[in-house]
Order: C-alpha cells, then sequence, then structure tokens
C-alpha cells in the first residue's frame, strides 16, 4: 500500500469569493491528498473585480510560528503549494519556509499571483513583483498567467503571440531560476486553450490544450494550480500534470456558464470534482 501524499498550501483564505485556500483545499482533498494549509491572511472576500471595502487581516506573523512548531515535529510534505500572498514581508517569510521544507524528494510549486488581463491586483506594487520573481528563483514549478508573464520578465503585457513567443518567454521565465515555468490561459487561436511548460533540466517544452470557452471566470488561475500540484505529487509527469489540470479547468469553466449571473465571483468547481476523481484514476 502507498503511503498517502502530503501538501501544504500557503495563501490566504477569502471567506466568500471561492478562491485561494477555499479551492485549494477540496480540490487537493479530492485528489486523494492530504492538505495542509498556512493561511496567510483572512480576507472577507477576493480582491478581485465586483469586490470592495474587503477586510484584511495580515497573518504574516503567525508563518514563522507555524513553521517552527512544524520543524520541532520533523514534518515532511511531498509539495509545497503557494498562491496569492499578501505583503513583500510575507513572500520573504514563505521563501524562508521553501529553505526549511524543500529537500531533493518534494516540490516547490510557487503560483506567483500577481494580476489578471493586463493589469496588477489591488495592493501589489513594482517591489512586490520584484520580491515575487525572487520567490519563482527558488521554485520547481511556477504557474503564471500571461500578465504574471510580463510583470515577472518587465515585457509588454500582449494577447497577440505565436507558439515561438510562448517558447521564448518560457526559456526566460527559466532564468529566473526555476526549473520548470509553466503558463496558463495560453492560446494560439480562438477554438483552443491551455497551458505551455518548458523543462529546462531536459531542455523539453511541452503543450497541453483543451477547448476554448470565450469566458473569463475569477480563480480558474487557483484551480489549475492546486489540480497541477495534486498531480505533481502523486508523481504524475508534466505532461499528465498538464492533461488533468487543462482539462479540469475547462470543466469548471463549462460548468459555470449556466451559473454566471449568481456566480460572478468564481467558478462553479463544486460541480466537478467527481471528474476530477475519476481523471487522477487514469
Ligand atoms: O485568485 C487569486 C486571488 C487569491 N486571493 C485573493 C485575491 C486573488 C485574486 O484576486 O484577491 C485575496
Amino acid at each position: 500500500m502507498m503511503n498517502m501524499k502530503k501538501i501544504v498550501s500557503i495563501q490566504d483564505i477569502s471567506c466568500f469569493g471561492k478562491c485561494s485556500l477555499t479551492v485549494a483545499l477540496p480540490i487537493i482533498s479530492a485528489m486523494g491528498i492530504e492538505t495542509a494549509v498556512i493561511p496567510t491572511a483572512v480576507l472577507s472576500t477576493h480582491t478581485g473585480e465586483g469586490f470592495k471595502n474587503y477586510t484584511f487581516r495580515d497573518l504574516t506573523s503567525d508563518i514563522p510560528a507555524i513553521a517552527a512548531h512544524w520543524k520541532s515535529m520533523d514534518l515532511k510534505f511531498d509539495a509545497v503549494y503557494t498562491g496569492y500572498l499578501g505583503s513583500q514581508e510575507q513572500v520573504q517569510i514563505v521563501s524562508d519556509f521553501f529553505d526549511d521544507f524543500g529537500t531533493d524528494n518534494n516540490y516547490i510549486i510557487v503560483d506567483p499571483v500577481l494580476g489578471d488581463a493586463g493589469k496588477l491586483y489591488a495592493g501589489f506594487t513594482p517591489s512586490f513583483v520584484a520580491e515575487m520573481r525572487r520567490l519563482c528563483s527558488k521554485a520547481d514549478f511556477i504557474l503564471p498567467n500571461m500578465t504574471e508573464v510580463a510583470f515577472l520578465l518587465d515585457i509588454p503585457y500582449t494577447e497577440e503571440y505565436d507558439e515561438d513567443y510562448i517558447k521564448d518567454v518560457l526559456v526566460k521565465l527559466s532564468e529566473l531560476g526555476c526549473k520548470t515555468p509553466i503558463i496558463t490561459g495560453v492560446h494560439f487561436d480562438d477554438k483552443l486553450q491551455g497551458a505551455a511548460a518548458y523543462d529546462s533540466v531536459n531542455d523539453k517544452f511541452y503543450f497541453s490544450f483543451g477547448k476554448n470557452i470565450n469566458s473569463r471566470f475569477h480563480g480558474t488561475g487557483d484551480i489549475f494550480s492546486s489540480v497541477f500540484s495534486g498531480a505533481c505529487a502523486l508523481g504524475k509527469n508534466i505532461q499528465q500534470c498538464l492533461d488533468i489540470a487543462v482539462k479540469y479547468t475547462f470543466d469548471c469553466i463549462e460548468a459555470t456558464i449556466p451559473h454566471m449571473e449568481e456566480t460572478w465571483y468564481g467558478s462553479c468547481f463544486e460541480l466537478c470534482l467527481g471528474k476530477l476523481i475519476e481523471y487522477v484514476k487514469e
């Protein structure tokens, strides 16, 4: 019998809004993986479009104490997966956590949550971007969207690109120091959308595409990253991890369309968890 896999996810709890930990916990758990969490902040909602006047309680100072307690118990994880981080100081502390809990046998996965549709999320500044760039240098995998790619590499945001452009940008992302950058939300035409990866250790590119649905929903990046992290911890190869994450993210977008008016702030990932459980078995 194989040991259960364990992931620790470090990101905020947006109490309402379906993103970060309220997405990562159910998704990774559904994949049959024990999911430990370090909540980095508690917000009443996420900070994306449609919400304003949200509360924000910073939990940065709790993180070193949690890490020290876990260290005293010699806890080990198959993957450390980080998402939205609320301040530069927090990114620095998470970086220390990588030093304490990263090993040759586990994966460090950074979703460098910075923005979407060409813009930074509320409250993020160029110096925060610089700190996130440093965190990316310690990761095995990073999972930026095209907006985050533009900010991480300090290049203009574009929606017009071809395969050569994506490959070039992937190589540049690997030069930040991470082993395998993955760009999400890649589309070369209106028909297909997916993800592209570059394994810099073996100098190999990977692509995975599904049907493009011309709707954007908040939180799909968190869905993709959670599934990718789970698949990675389960020992699947890069192509399998991409394929499962692309398929499930597509399922969630498709399932959200009939509920768009009531669920304008996030995706109906809950309706597709049964499919995810099946994908993991394949
Ligand atoms: O989905 C990424 C995310 C996570 N957490 C918070 C956010 C966002 C994006 O807006 O605001 C608090």
